[in-house]
Formats: C-alpha cells, sequence, structure tokens
C-alpha cells in the first residue's frame, strides 16, 4: 500500500476523529513506520502519556486529545496512593480516572485510552504496550515529582530514585527494544540548573574554551547539574540516560526543563466537574503559587520560607499544555543530541509573589523557618528563546494588572469553593532536608471555632 497517497491521507483523517478506534484500523492497515510518515504529515499523531493522571499529565492529555490528536495515557495511579500513603488528598474532588475518561468521551466525544502500568517494575507489558500502539510521540511525565517528599524519609529517597531512574531507563530501552521512532518528550525540571548562574541560564548547553597544548578549542557542554533535592537529582541522572541514547541509538529526545507550574484549570478540565484538575495544597506536593493562593482563600498566613528572597522560574498550566503539543510536533532528528527546551514564561521572588496576593486578598505574610538547604537569596535569569521561536505566547502574571489579578482570583475562587475539603494539620511542611532542622507549628488549627467554618 502507498501510505502516503491521497486516499490514504484523507482515510486517516477520517479514522482519527474516530479516536482510538481509527488508530486500531490504521495499525491493522498500515506499516507502522509508513502509518507513522502518514499522521505526521496530517499533524494528527498518536500520543502515549506516561503520568496522564497527575497535575500537569491530565490536562495535558484532555488538551492533545482536543486537539485531534490520538491519546492513550499509561499510568500506575501512584500519585493518588502517595495522597493516602501521607493521609491528604487534592482539594479539587478528582474523579477515579475511568470516570474522568468517560465523562472526557461525553463531553468532547473523543475517547482516550488508559493503560495502568507500572514503568519502573513492569518492563514486558511496557513492551508489548509500544509494541501494540505504535506511538508516534511519548510525553514521559510519570516520576514522583516533590522535592520535600523526595527528602521526607530514607523510604522516600529511595523510592523516588528507583522509581524515577527505573521508569526512564526502561523507557528508552523499551523504545529501542519495540524497534519504535517516536519523539519522546520529557518532563525534566529547572531545578536541574541549580537556582543561581552568572549569566542568563541557557537551553541545555554551554559553550565552553578549553586550553590544550595546540591552543585553546570551543565546545558545547551539558551544563553542569547542580540538584538541590533527591528529586531534582533523578531528574539530572534522567540527562544522562538520554544523551546516551540519543548517541548510541538514535532516538529522537526532548528535555524540556520546566519551572513551577501554577494555576489549576484549562479550557478543558473547566468544562465539567468530573474533569476537574489536581490542586496540591499540603506541605508536600502543593507548589509555592498555588499554596499561597489556596492559603489566601481560607484565610491562613502565607507560608514564606525564610526571607523569601528566592528566585525561581513559573508557568502557568495552560501553557504548560501549549508547550507539550510545541515540543512533540517539533522533535530533534534521528542522531541529534537531546533537545533542551526551558519550559518557563518567567522568574519571580517568593517574597514578591506573597506581596503580590497580600494586596490581592489582604491575606497575611509569615516568614517560617526554612526546611529547606537552600540560598536565602538568589537570582534567576532563563533563556527561553526556542518555545517563544516556537509561537508560545506566554500567560504571565507580569503582564497587565488586570489579567494577572484576574488569574490569580480564578484560583482563589475555586480555593474558596473547596476550601471544606481542606486539611489544615496538612499545611505547614515537615520534610526537611537535614535531620534536626526546625519547621513551623501549625498556624491555625481546623475546627468548629475557625471563622471560616
Ligand atoms: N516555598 C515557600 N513557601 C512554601 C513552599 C515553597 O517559601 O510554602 C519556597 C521554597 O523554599 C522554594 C520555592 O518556594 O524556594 C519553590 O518551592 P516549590 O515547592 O514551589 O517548588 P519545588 O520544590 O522547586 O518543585 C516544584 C515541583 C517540581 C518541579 C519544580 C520546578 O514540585 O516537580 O520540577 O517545581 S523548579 O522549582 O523550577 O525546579
Amino acid at each position: 500500500m502507498n501510505a502516503t497517497s491521497d486516499r490514504e491521507f484523507e482515510a486517516l483523517i477520517e479514522r482519527s476523529s474516530l479516536g482510538s478506534l481509527g488508530a486500531r484500523l490504521l495499525r491493522a492497515r498500515t506499516a507502522p513506520h509508513q502509518a507513522r510518515r502518514v499522521r505526521e504529515q496530517a499533524s494528527v499523531l498518536r500520543v502515549l502519556i506516561t503520568g496522564g493522571d497527575g497535575y500537569c499529565g491530565w490536562p495535558t492529555s484532555l488538551y492533545l486529545s482536543d486537539r485531534g490528536h490520538d491519546v492513550t495515557i499509561l499510568d500506575d495511579l501512584s500519585r493518588r496512593k502517595v495522597d493516602i500513603e501521607l493521609g491528604t488528598s487534592s482539594l479539587t474532588p478528582i474523579r477515579p480516572i475511568g470516570e474522568r475518561l468517560e465523562a472526557w468521551r461525553e463531553v468532547s466525544g473523543r475517547e482516550i485510552g488508559f493503560v495502568n502500568l507500572n514503568l519502573a517494575t513492569e518492563y514486558d507489558r511496557l513492551v508489548r504496550v509500544l509494541q501494540d500502539l505504535q506511538p508516534d510521540a511519548i510525553v514521559h511525565f510519570a516520576a514522583q515529582r516533590a522535592a520535600p517528599y523526595s527528602m521526607s524519609s530514607e523510604h522516600a529517597k529511595r523510592y523516588t530514585v528507583d522509581n524515577n531512574v527505573r521508569a526512564t531507563h526502561n523507557l528508552l530501552v523499551a523504545l529501542v527494544d519495540a524497534d519504535i521512532e517516536a519523539a519522546l518528550v520529557h518532563l525534566g525540571t529547572m531545578g536541574v540548573y541549580g537556582y543561581e548562574w552568572p549569566t542568563p541560564i541557557p537551553e541545555g548547553y554551554l559553550p565552553v574554551k578549553i586550553e590544550t597544548p595546540d591552543g585553546e578549542i570551543a565546545r558545547e557542554v551539558p551544563h553542569p547539574a547542580n540538584p538541590g533535592s533527591v528529586y531534582h537529582l533523578t531528574k539530572t541522572l534522567d540527562e544522562l540516560m538520554f544523551a546516551f541514547y540519543a548517541k548510541n541509538d538514535g532516538l529522537r529526545i526532548t528535555d524540556l526543563h520546566q519551572g513551577i507550574v501554577w494555576g489549576t484549570q484549562t479550557s478543558q478540565t473547566g468544562r465539567d466537574e468530573r474533569l476537574i484538575n489536581r490542586f496540591d495544597y499540603d506541605g508536600d506536593y502543593g507548589t509555592v503559587l498555588n499554596r499561597f493562593l489556596m492559603q489566601a482563600a481560607i484565610g491562613h498566613p502565607l507560608t514564606v520560607y525564610g526571607s523569601g528572597g528566592q528566585t525561581r522560574a513559573f508557568i502557568h498550566i495552560r501553557d504548560t499544555v501549549r508547550c507539550i503539543e510545541i515540543a512533540i510536533t517539533n522533535p530533534p532528528r534521528a542522531g541529534s543530541k537531546p533537545l533542551v527546551l526551558n519550559q518557563v514564561t518567567e522568574t519571580h521572588r517568593i517574597a514578591d509573589l506573597a506581596k503580590m496576593i497580600e494586596r490581592l486578598t489582604g491575606a497575611e505574610i509569615a516568614n517560617l523557618p526554612n526546611p529547606r538547604r537552600e540560598a536565602d537569596e538568589n537570582d534567576l535569569v532563563v533563556r527561553n528563546d526556542q518555545f517563544l521561536e516556537l509561537g508560545l505566547d506566554p500567560t504571565k502574571l507580569s503582564g497587565e494588572l488586570r489579567d494577572k489579578d484576574e488569574l490569580l482570583q480564578e484560583i482563589v475562587g475555586i480555593a474558596q469553593h473547596y476550601r471544606d475539603r481542606a486539611d489544615f494539620t496538612k499545611i505547614i511542611s515537615r520534610a526537611v532536608w537535614r535531620k534536626g532542622m526546625e519547621t513551623a507549628e501549625d498556624l491555625i488549627i481546623d475546627g468548629p471555632d475557625h471563622p471560616l467554618k
């Protein structure tokens, strides 16, 4: 069969709108590599999303499905199990994965496939899934992603390394084993660079000059890795594995060095309450800006660690999902080194974010002992030219005041709506970077006398 004939091409588009049914038909009738070329021309990709039940993975799965891609989620639902371990849960009521997918089918008319699989331990099944699915792109979110959790105990340190490193390595080996040419897009982190660098942080690679007996030579080397937690350490180990498999096996890999994500809803997750995204506010998994907005919503002081002079990179969840589509549709060529894109849109000092929310909501600010080992003050300037050149139009806090307030108020509103679900004893982080470091006491004890109850 001529895979690129007009008839086949039109038939592909027709089938792809049928979601996974169309994908199955296509698989049955076309050789995998021919089929991939046809789909790439149609810009309709078959995408496997590992970790597609999580905070970034779920909205990305819906966004890509909404954009016409044929999406399958692969997830072991471990994020839900960690909630049980920690005795906490998302502030927003997230539905079981089966209900989420059924709701999406009802709302959009599109199907998303689901495979319950642990990447770190179920290698043989993984190979079979890849052979069966023949994905064009794989978005690899699946990881234990909380820095405080990764530092909270010996168990958590070992779990984070065992789980994250084995998952990534198994995926790389399986891609080679199953002879899959898919573009692999990995959710890495800005934290691999550390947060201090004397010039703007480049995108993955650093030009260097080396003195040799024959004179100076110029090279480009991977940016020095400088992880600040066991979780961030796993992402630096991922980088080395990517460099090796790109060089040795020609895998096409994009590593996204993402900043701190904020926000909850995208236009897809907002369509039905059963599609709502996670909202983590607890001391381990809640990230700083979402935590501050939730704290403001329930009348809790904003938990600034130390002076708040830490500067970090940020991105809104709506930009995350857009960046992923840009990345899967612009992969590097086989034989290239991994493409690194800094997935950030702006940087802010933590104290400035707290002041911004104080002005907006009247919340109090509490400067608490910092449970982490990190610089009290740092400057951070990050290059993100590649995403801007590829068409990203960022959603920024540093934009017009009105837009900024609307974005922040939307999240405060969601947190207020679900505030009865909050467990006030889970807000203060108990994870410390070294034994003996101080943590704060609970600032507000929930109970019948609390003014918001
Ligand atoms: N912080 C506070 N108060 C809080 C929580 C955090 O002052 O209540 C401070 C922390 O000390 C830190 C900064 O805010 O200086 C960021 O902390 P975070 O918990 O928001 O983010 P982090 O632990 O760095 O990790 C998060 C995600 C991780 C991702 C990373 C991107 O959990 O998966 O990789 O952001 S980045 O930070 O750019 O490395």
